[in-house]
């Protein structure tokens, strides 16, 4: 796995925790993030595809001010604008999005730029335009993506991760039973939304995951 990205900081994988108000369930976002972040999920992305930007903007504010505190990283998705207004680590955009090297061009150094892929070809081309990571899937099915494309599979993960060099986050239907068949495929952490942010004891999902991250690691290592 590549270390060093533009922004110098390290993505190590692990537990990345991507919102979505939807399946909060009446909880704030403070009370969600915090417990992300409590339970050990070391990114966590500002999701939320039908908010104005005034919205994104507020709500990214104080999102800002609790993962700064904890020293997680807060990438945001889609807009490198707000990205860049929040001063957040990074910017998540997906193939229909600006292109990477366009987004490169207004961020510099100053993001990390993760890119959603679902093909090798797609990841190559994100590592040679400047990428910092990919999220590669869906590779299960999943109801939280309502335009997302047919599964993957786990194969897709094991042919990206021989194409590429880029940290890989697997994401698309990951759940506690099939984090480690993720990890063992290629992957160096997972994206999750509903298993997390849905969970009725969020620290308590989060810790699971974690704990079954770094326990399929150390089968393979
Ligand atoms: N991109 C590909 S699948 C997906 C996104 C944002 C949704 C993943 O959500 P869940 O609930 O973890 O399956
Ligand atoms: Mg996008």
């Amino acid at each position: 796995m590549n270390l060093i990205n533009h922004t110098g900081i390290a993505l190590r994988g692990g537990l990345y925790v991507v919102t979505g108000e939807d399946f909060f369930a009446a909880r704030s976002y403070r009370e969600v993030v915090s417990a992300c972040i409590e339970g050990g999920a070391g990114i966590i992305q500002l999701r939320e595809k039908n908010w104005p930007a005034s919205r994104i903007f507020e709500v990214g504010r104080e999102v800002r001010e609790i993962t700064h505190k904890s020293g997680v990283l807060l990438i945001i998705n889609d807009r490198v604008d707000l990205a860049l207004a929040l001063e957040a680590d990074g910017v998540h955009i997906g193939q229909e999005d600006i292109p990477l090297r366009a987004v490169r061009k207004l961020a510099g150094s100053k993001l990390i730029i993760g890119v959603s892929v679902g093909t090798p070809e797609q990841a190559l081309e994100a590592e040679r335009s400047g990428a910092d990571y990919i999220g590669v899937g869906p590779i299960f099915p999943t109801e939280t993506k309502k335009d997302a494309r047919f599964p993957r599979g786990l194969q897709i993960l094991t042919q990206i991760r021989q194409a590429v060099s880029l940290p890989i986050y697997a994401i698309g239907g990951v759940k506690l039973h099939n984090v480690a068949s993720v990890i063992r495929a290629g992957a160096d952490g997972v994206a999750v939304v509903s298993a997390v942010v849905g969970a009725a004891d969020i620290t308590d999902a989060a810790r699971n995951f974690v704990a079954e991250i770094d326990r399929a690691k150390t089968i393979i290592h």
